[in-house]
């Protein structure tokens, strides 16, 4: 199962997606620090919304092998631009949770997403477990482990270490 870091203003939704994907009831928690061990990382709101904290974030993500943005359906602006691409060396998703708020834009914070540079954007409703499904299908199974040439080699083509080769590429015979 790939390693997803969670990221996103408090009250997001962050912890409570961990324990939709553990198939745990709700149980408010307040993140209060950030660990590695569990499947899924989740961090403190804090942590997206200041400045002084933000890097922060780019040294989380470097653990995980997908980074998720969280935004609830019923958020009033975004914090994240597109200029978070250029921080995060990982297949980069969105997470839209509480989309039965009364309150929910979900194609506003969708549009956000897509201007950040998602590359998928699931929809989810923590409390009944709605779209957990087909993030847990997402995350199924790991991405090949790649030696440090054939990521140079991908590099060279101008792909993500995560892009598969073109059709009719394939590594040289002696980094295979
Ligand atoms: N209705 C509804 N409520 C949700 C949903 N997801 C989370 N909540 C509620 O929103 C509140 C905040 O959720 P958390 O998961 O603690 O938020 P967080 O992003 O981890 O917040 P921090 O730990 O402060 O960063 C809790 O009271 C949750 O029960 C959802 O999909 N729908
Ligand atoms: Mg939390």
């Amino acid at each position: 199962m790939k390693k997803l870091f969670l990221m996103g203003r408090s009250e997001a939704g962050k912890t409570s997606l961990t324990q939709a994907l553990k198939g745990e009831e709700l149980h408010y928690v307040k993140t209060q620090y950030t660990t590695t061990e569990d499947n899924t990382i989740d961090s403190p709101g804090e942590y997206a919304e200041s400045k002084c904290f933000s890097v922060g974030l780019a040294c989380f993500s470097f653990e995980a092998d997908v980074v998720a943005v969280v935004q609830a359906a019923d958020e009033p602006f975004s914090l994240f631009g597109a200029s978070l691409r250029s921080f995060i060396l990982r297949p980069l998703i969105g997470v839209i949770t509480k989309i039965d708020s009364p309150y929910a834009n979900i194609d506003m914070v969708k549009q956000w997403m897509i201007n950040i540079g998602c590359e998928r954007v699931f929809l989810i409703n923590n409390a009944t477990r709605e779209g957990v499904n087909e993030l847990l299908e997402y995350l199924e199974g790991d991405f090949p482990k790649l030696t440090f040439e054939q990521a140079k080699f991908k590099q060279d083509l101008g792909l993500n270490s995560w892009d598969p080769l073109p059709e009719g590429v394939d590594y040289p015979e002696h980094i295979k």
